[in-house]
């Protein structure tokens, strides 16, 4: 249960005020004035300003520090929402383009590391909400079974090497949720934040990994989103997995899913920061020097890149290894949220490879 549970909008609203050293954009964007409008606004889905702010006023170490209660969050709490957006993507107007996946037969990109020095794994993820649900403040048990069922029925019809298993996170044994985790394919109830905002409400119930055969492909039901698609494989070979995941998500597109969409916003997801595209593509990548660098952050930050420890967000690199993604997902296609990517880690390599005299 989420410790801040019983606090109302103003009890939050008061701790995120009294933390004068966070630095999340909710604290920058929920001003008074904006807190006053929005604070007895109840969305369609029967979500409130205190189920979007409870995690970040509770974790005033937040980068982001405001999650959507529901899709129509998105519009009854849009005068905070919509500059937290603006400022996370990096855009000026929200008139997210259509989906555009390029021509993955005519991508300029493969293997971003063919030497193998440098990039351990790679990994290109997107999330989808089922339209007609609501996100985990206001979900119930019942919802998230559901909504589990029938996702598992809709996964039943991939075709090829996209065909595997669904594995229900009830019943799995600690051995095998430590096992999959460590082997950075399944997710685990860890993260303070999402717990805060009511992310593992009825944990494990209504979660599970869907596995290809090869392992290349996986679908995580009911994490953060209600449903993450996930192409990954060892090495540094970007085109192969993208491609993956563009075939994956159309044949998922027309398996009977419906999936929440707004006009300006794209795709829609619990947190503001995977809107649009959804997109985050991943390397793990061994950067000693240029981490050490005091420069890395503004390196990364001029690049639109973001580093991040190898065994999650918030967690720490091990070994001089870092996760560097793409952090734009809004207010660009999905093949140019993806190039950016690559642009970043070809820049990235090639600094390491000056630091190190190479
Ligand atoms: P996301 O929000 O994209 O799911 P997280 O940072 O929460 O990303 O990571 C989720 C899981 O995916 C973690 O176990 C992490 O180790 C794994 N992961 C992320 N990127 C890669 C990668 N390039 N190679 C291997 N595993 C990865
Ligand atoms: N931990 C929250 C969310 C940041 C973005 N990452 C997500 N959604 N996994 C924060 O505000 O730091």
């Amino acid at each position: 249960m989420a410790q801040g549970q019983n606090l109302n909008a103003d009890q939050l609203f008061e701790k995120i005020n009294a933390a004068k050293d966070s630095k999340s954009l909710l604290k920058k964007h929920l001003t008074p004035e904006i807190f006053a409008a929005t604070k007895d606004k109840v969305s369609k889905f029967k979500g409130t300003l205190a189920d979007c702010i409870r995690s970040g006023c509770m974790n005033p170490d937040s980068g982001v520090g405001i999650y959507a209660s529901d899709p129509d969050a998105y519009t009854t709490f849009a005068a905070v929402l919509d500059p937290v957006i603006k400022d996370y993507h990096n855009v000026t107007e929200l008139n997210h383009p259509k989906p555009d996946f390029g021509d993955t037969s005519k991508l300029d990109f493969g293997d971003l590391d063919p030497s193998g020095d440098m990039i351990v794994s790679t990994r290109v993820r997107v999330g989808r909400s089922h339209a007609s649900y609501g996100f985990p403040p206001v979900l119930t048990l019942e919802d998230r079974v559901e909504m589990e069922k029938n996702t598992v029925k809709c996964l039943a019809k991939l075709t090829g090497d996209l065909k595997g298993e669904y594995c229900p996170l009830t019943g799995m044994t600690k051995e095998k949720q430590a096992e999959l985790t460590a082997d950075h394919f399944l997710f685990n109830d860890s993260d303070r934040f999402l717990r805060e905002a009511g992310g593992y409400n009825d944990w494990p119930t209504g979660r599970g990994i869907y596995f290809a055969t090869n392992k290349k492909f996986l679908v995580w039901v009911n994490e953060e989103d209600h449903l993450r698609f996930i192409s990954m494989q060892m090495g540094g070979n970007l085109g192969e997995v993208y491609t993956r995941l563009v075939k994956a998500i159309k044949e998922l597109e027309t398996s009977g899913l419906e999936f929440a969409k707004k006009d300006n916003l794209g795709y829609l997801t619990f947190c503001p920061s995977n809107l649009g595209t959804t997109l985050r593509a991943s390397v793990h990548i061994k950067i000693p020097k240029l981490a050490a660098d005091p420069e890395f952050k503004k390196f990364c930050d001029g690049l639109h890149i973001q580093a991040r420890g190898i065994h999650g967000e918030h967690t720490e690199s091990v070994g001089g290894v870092y996760d560097i993604s793409n952090k734009r997902r809004l207010g660009l296609t999905e093949i140019e949220a993806v190039q950016e990517m690559r642009r970043g880690v070809e820049a990235v390599i090639k600094r390491e490879k000056e630091l190190s005299g190479k």
